[in-house]
């Protein structure tokens, strides 16, 4: 079994991680920036260390640092959370050729769905449906012209390094095709440091629905389904497990095919598969998140699981707790992120919280690392707290929600409050049948 895990991350998943170590004996060793010191990660682990300043480039993201604070606390682990280093390949690899366990999955699958190209060929192969498109990187603007009047457009040009709506155009016809195709490798060779783009037909009105998978490495387990369609600019704000959307007869098709092919790779912890369902409950795979998500409560409550336990289990070779026979989803939940920003720009609003008071009670979790007092930074994301309801139905699970996000209150920095309970009241999203142009372009505040 693991001893001693160190935590790269910080917030609210560094909490959790901590929680789960903490149930199943694990000492935890926190690393921390120069701003984080007084944050409750670092108060509530048992050792922490400062490995920089602010700028997450110069610690959280600076690997000598952190395997420097991994020999000198003796940690024979880590744990990457979500963002930061969590999808570094270099990462994974230099953690394990330490001798020191990685708690994630192997560094050759985080190098595979890094690249989306192989990724969407590597699930083809495996019998996973995907959208008409590119075989292959699209080098030459001649290339891309015989894709697209081939699959017809509108398509949609990806950087093969990009990933999570990073690096993407949509392109309505062949008279944009030449420039935006320059201008997209051009922009892809800026970000990414590599030019290199795949050709997909455009989806326009598509759900996001997302299968989490668990593997230890010679087995695999499809858990179950979230639907992640309310979204802007790419950051899920409320997301619920099972979709309100696809039927059952879909939920098993779906959780079946990845299964399958997640088990053909012999994945290892915990691996999301997400999609794009059009309106006839076609699905298509889109790309992979090799790391523990945002979102994984609310799979948690609605399985009866702590996925993060499962991990450290997987990574100490104990394997999960259960077999496939065991997860049945029960009830529904739903997860509202809040964050300090402004309600209607989405603006950062950084600060110091004056007063904070989030309910718990009957079917409300709270995931969250903030205080009264606490300083919201401006060098890291702007989420504050993860309230996730559950009930035995969507209606129940809502209606809680609801309430504990309008007896809610934050002073000193703005929230998306507002926003979310204007979401959570609106019919769309009551009637469960919600696509991701939704909050964008839809809905009406
Ligand atoms: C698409 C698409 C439509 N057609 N691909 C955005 C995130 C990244 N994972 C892929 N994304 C999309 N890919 C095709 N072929 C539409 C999106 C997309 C989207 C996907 C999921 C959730 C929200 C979204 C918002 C805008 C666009």
């Amino acid at each position: 079994m693991i001893k001693k895990l160190l935590i790269a991350n910080r917030g609210e998943i560094a909490l959790r991680i901590m929680s789960a170590a903490k149930e199943l004996g694990i000492k935890t060793v926190m690393v921390y920036s120069e701003p984080d010191k007084n944050s409750m990660p670092v108060q509530l682990a048992d050792e922490a260390h400062c490995i920089g300043p602010a700028q997450p480039s110069e610690s959280y993201l600076n690997i000598p640092a952190i395997m420097t604070a991994a020999e000198l606390s003796g940690a024979d682990a880590i744990h990457p959370g979500y963002g930061f280093l969590s999808e570094n390949p270099r990462f994974a690899e230099i953690v394990e050729s330490s001798g020191l366990i990685y708690v994630g999955p192997k560094p050759e699958h985080i190098k595979l769905m890094g690249d989306k190209q192989l990724a969407r060929g590597t699930m083809e192969s495996l019998g996973v449906p995907i959208l008409p498109g590119s075989n292959g990187v699209v080098k030459r603007i001649g290339d891309a012209r015989r894709t697209a009047s081939k699959i017809g457009y509108p398509i949609i040009l990806k950087a093969v390094a990009g990933g999570g709506g990073r690096g993407m155009r949509i392109i309505n016809s062949s008279a944009e095709l030449e420039e935006s195709f320059n201008t997209a490798q051009r922009e892809s060779y800026m970000a990414f440091g590599s030019p290199e783009l795949y050709i997909e037909k455009y989806i326009e009105r598509a759900h996001h629905v997302e299968v989490q998978v668990i593997g230890d490495g010679t087995k695999a387990i499809s858990i179950g389904d979230r639907e992640c369609s309310m979204q802007r600019r790419h950051q899920k704000i409320v997301e619920e497990a099972p979709s309100p959307f696809i039927s059952q007869a879909t939920r098993k098709k779906m959780l079946e095919t990845v299964e399958k092919a997640a088990m053909h790779l012999k994945v290892r912890s915990l691996i999301t598969f997400e999609f794009l369902v059009d309106d006839k409950e076609d699905f298509y795979f889109i790309e992979a998140n090799t790391r523990i998500q945002v979102e994984h409560a609310v799979t948690e409550q609605v399985n009866w699981l702590d996925l993060v336990k499962e991990q450290l289990l997987i990574a100490s070779g104990k394997g999960f707790s259960f077999v496939k026979e065991g997860i049945n989803h029960r009830g529904h939940a739903i997860e509202a992120r809040i964050n300090a920003e402004d309600p209607r720009t989405f603006s950062p609003s950084p600060g110091k919280i004056q007063f904070l008071f989030i309910p718990g009670g009957n079917g409300i979790r709270v995931d969250t690392a903030v205080f009264q007092g606490y300083e919201v930074s401006p060098y890291y994301d702007s989420m504050l707290a993860k309230v996730i309801s559950y009930g035995r139905t969507r209606d129940e699970a809502l209606k809680k929600l609801e309430t504990a996000i309008n007896h809610t209150s934050i002073v000193g920095v703005k929230t998306n409050l507002p926003l979310l309970l204007s979401l959570i009241k609106s019919p769309e999203f009551k009637s469960g049948n919600y696509t991701t142009r939704f909050l964008e372009e839809e809905f009406n505040w």
